[in-house]
C-alpha cells in the first residue's frame, strides 16, 4: 500500500445504495418501473418530456430525505488526507459526495443539483421541479432547461480529463458498480494497461471483476472506511 501516489476511484450507485438511494440494477430498482431506453435518452426525452422530466424531479427532490453514508464520508476524509494526486469519478448524479465533503470529484454522467439548456447549452444549479416550467438565466429562454444527465447516446463529461488521470494512476479502485455501462466500464482494463493496481470494492462481483488484480465483495459502508484506514497507515 505504501508505493502508491496518484489515485483514482470510480464509484456508482452502490455506493450510495446504503443511504437509501435505489441503485439501477437491483430487483426493485429505478430501472424496474421504467425501461432505460424509455427514460434516458435523447429521444425519450423528445417523445415524453413531461415523462422524463418528472423522472429527475422525483429523484431531486428524494435527495433531501437521504444522508451520505459512511462510505461518502471516509473518501471525504482520504480527499482531504491524502498527500498524492486523487480524483472521484463518479457515475452517480446525486450530490452525496459534496454533502460528504469531497473536493476532488467529478460527475461523468451529470448532476440532479444541476440544469442544462437545451437552448444556449449553459448549466447552472437547479433545485425544484422541472415539470412545472423553468426559465434559463443565461439566454432566458422559457421551458428549454432538461436535467444536465448524460443519456445514453451521448457523451460523459470531462472524458479528456479522466483519460489523462487515467494515465498517471498507480492505483484504481471501483467502489459500487455493476461494470455494465460503458465508457466507465472499461476504465479498468485503461489503468491496468497504464500499469495501474486495480481494486474493486463491491456487494457482489461485477461484469468487470475479472479485470482487478483484487475484489473485496461486502457493503461499502463496511469496505470503504476500512481501505481508506489502511490507505493512510500506509
Ligand atoms: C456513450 C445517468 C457514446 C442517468 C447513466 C447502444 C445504443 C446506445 C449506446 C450504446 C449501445 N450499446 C452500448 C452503448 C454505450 C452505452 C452503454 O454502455 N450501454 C450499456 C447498457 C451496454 N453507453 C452510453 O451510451 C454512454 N455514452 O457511449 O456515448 C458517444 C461517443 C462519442 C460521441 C457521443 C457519444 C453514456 C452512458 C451514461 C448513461 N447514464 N446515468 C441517471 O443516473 O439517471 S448510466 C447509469 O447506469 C449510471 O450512471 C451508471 O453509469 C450505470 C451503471 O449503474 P451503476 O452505478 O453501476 O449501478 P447498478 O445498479 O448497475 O449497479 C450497482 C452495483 O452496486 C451492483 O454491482 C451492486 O452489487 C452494487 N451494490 C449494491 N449495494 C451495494 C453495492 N456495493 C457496495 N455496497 C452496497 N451497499
Ligand atoms: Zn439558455
Amino acid at each position: 500500500m505504501s508505493d502508491f501516489r496518484n489515485i483514482v476511484i470510480l464509484t456508482g450507485a452502490g455506493i450510495s445504495a446504503e443511504s437509501g438511494l435505489e441503485t439501477f440494477r437491483a430487483s426493485d430498482g429505478l430501472w424496474a418501473q421504467h425501461r432505460i431506453e424509455d427514460i434516458c435518452t435523447p429521444e425519450a426525452l423528445a417523445r415524453n418530456r413531461p415523462l422524463v422530466l418528472d423522472f429527475y424531479d422525483q429523484r431531486r427532490a428524494a435527495l433531501d430525505t437521504v444522508q451520505p453514508n459512511a462510505a461518502h464520508e471516509a473518501l471525504a476524509r482520504l480527499d482531504r488526507e491524502w498527500q498524492g494526486g486523487l480524483l472521484i469519478v463518479t457515475q452517480n448524479v446525486d450530490d452525496l459526495h459534496e454533502r460528504a465533503g469531497a473536493k476532488r470529484l467529478l460527475h461523468m454522467h451529470g448532476e440532479l443539483m444541476s440544469s442544462l439548456c437545451e437552448g444556449c447549452g449553459g448549466r447552472a444549479p437547479f433545485g425544484g421541479a422541472m415539470l412545472d416550467g423553468t426559465q434559463c438565466g443565461a439566454c432566458g429562454g422559457a421551458d428549454l432547461l432538461r436535467p444536465d444527465i448524460v443519456f445514453f447516446g451521448e457523451m460523459p463529461y470531462e472524458m479528456d480529463r479522466i483519460e489523462r488521470e487515467l494515465r498517471r494512476a498507480d492505483l484504481f479502485v471501483s467502489i459500487g458498480t455493476s461494470g455494465a455501462v460503458y465508457p466507465a466500464a472499461g476504465f479498468v482494463q485503461s489503468a491496468r494497461h497504464y500499469g495501474a493496481r486495480t481494486i474493486e470494492l463491491n456487494l457482489e462481483p461485477s461484469g468487470g471483476s475479472h479485470f482487478f488484480h483484487e475484489s473485496r465483495l461486502g457493503p461499502a459502508s463496511r469496505l470503504v472506511p476500512e481501505w481508506v484506514e489502511e490507505m493512510l497507515a500506509s
